[in-house]
């Protein structure tokens, strides 16, 4: 089975965990993931969601934290910090560091992001063929209500989310093109799994890069979804206030609803809910888009795997 997987950072690497323990590491599965949260921070480049994956499916991934290598020391951070280098609320670990310099090193040498992570991959093979969304860089901005901007991490790590966003942009991206191999990937898949990312941040980017949308509408290939909201709450994180700010509720039909029936311009063939949100299956069928009802917890690879499976089989 060719399986395409959409992905952001944590949600998105539990998920690929599980997509790796269903298929098994030699499947043919590629992951195409979220590069809007990317920034250049104290000289080097950052790719938080890219990290998020490709530390967790090589196992050294911090699982408390949900970010960066398990076991990081700061020293590097503490100089940083005492230059005012950088950002004071922002901690870039010492082994995390490591990743960011390689690949800031490697792209001034002219290798291209989707390169760099190749590279990555013989490092640690992940069992998975990793590509980001994109090669250009269209870090997403925070348009705020004043009519101020500022950074997707500043808004997200220093304010937290509670800053009320007027909208989510990502300059540049009208004339980005898709990663090598992305558009391929979708259009020859036989499966395509939406990973129960942040449905504004994390797969909206991946959706704006043109040419991606347009090859989920027409691959043969069934595009199911997993709902990232369980009993009208999201999980873990702040993906609520992204829904409010574009006018989505908090609830897995109305993101349904967002991503749209594949019937109906939208993306989505079927769309798997949490058990807690079963009435919500008629409000989804009747979107056009095949409502699938399961546990949705991703407390260990093992449940995730079973996620993945019931995506198979819907
Ligand atoms: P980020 O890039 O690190 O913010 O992570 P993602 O965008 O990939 O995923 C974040 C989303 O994952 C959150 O908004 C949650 O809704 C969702 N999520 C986290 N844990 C679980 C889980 O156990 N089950 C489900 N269904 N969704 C989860
Ligand atoms: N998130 C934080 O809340 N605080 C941090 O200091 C922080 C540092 C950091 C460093 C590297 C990296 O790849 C991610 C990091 N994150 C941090 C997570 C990140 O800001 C966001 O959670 C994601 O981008 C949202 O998907
Ligand atoms: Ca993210």
């Amino acid at each position: 089975t060719r399986t395409v997987v959409l992905a952001g950072g944590v949600g998105g690497s539990k998920f690929t965990l599980g997509v790796r323990e269903a298929l098994g590491a030699d499947a043919d599965t590629t992951v195409v993931v979220n590069t809007g949260d990317d920034l250049w921070l104290s000289g080097v480049r950052l790719q938080p969601d890219v990290d998020s994956i490709v530390y967790a499916l090589a196992g050294v991934n911090d699982t408390q934290r949900g970010w960066g290598r398990a076991g990081d020391s700061e020293r590097v951070n503490e100089e940083l910090q005492a230059w005012g280098a950088g950002w004071p609320w922002f901690t870039l670990g010492d082994l995390d560091l490591g990743t960011h310099l390689a690949r800031t090193g490697w792209l001034r040498d002219g290798l291209t992001p989707t390169q760099v992570i190749e590279r990555m991959q013989r490092r640690w093979p992940l069992g998975v063929r990793l590509l980001p969304m994109t090669d250009s860089e269209v870090d997403t901005h925070i348009l705020l209500a004043d009519g101020s901007r500022m950074h997707f991490q500043e808004w997200w790590t220093r304010h937290r989310a509670a800053l009320e966003p007027a909208a989510f942009e990502n300059p540049g991206i009208v004339d980005a093109v898709p990663a090598p191999g992305v558009v391929e990937a979708i259009a020859e898949a036989d499966v395509v799994l939406l990973a129960p990312s942040n449905p504004v941040v994390s797969i909206g980017p991946i959706l704006a890069v043109p040419g991606v949308r347009e090859a989920l509408q027409t691959t043969k290939a069934n595009v199911v979804g997993v709902s990232g909201i369980i009993g009208g709450r999201v999980v873990r994180g702040m993906a609520d206030v992204c829904l409010t700010a574009i006018g989505v509720e908090t609830r897995a039909d109305a993101v349904a609803a967002h991503y749209g029936a594949r019937s109906a311009g939208g993306i989505l063939d079927a769309w798997l809910i949490a058990e807690e949100d079963a009435s919500l299956a008629p409000a989804v069928d009747a979107l056009g888009i095949r409502a699938v009802v399961a546990p949705l917890w991703m407390t260990d690879a093992a449940a995730s795997a079973a996620i993945v499976r019931a995506a198979l089989d819907a």
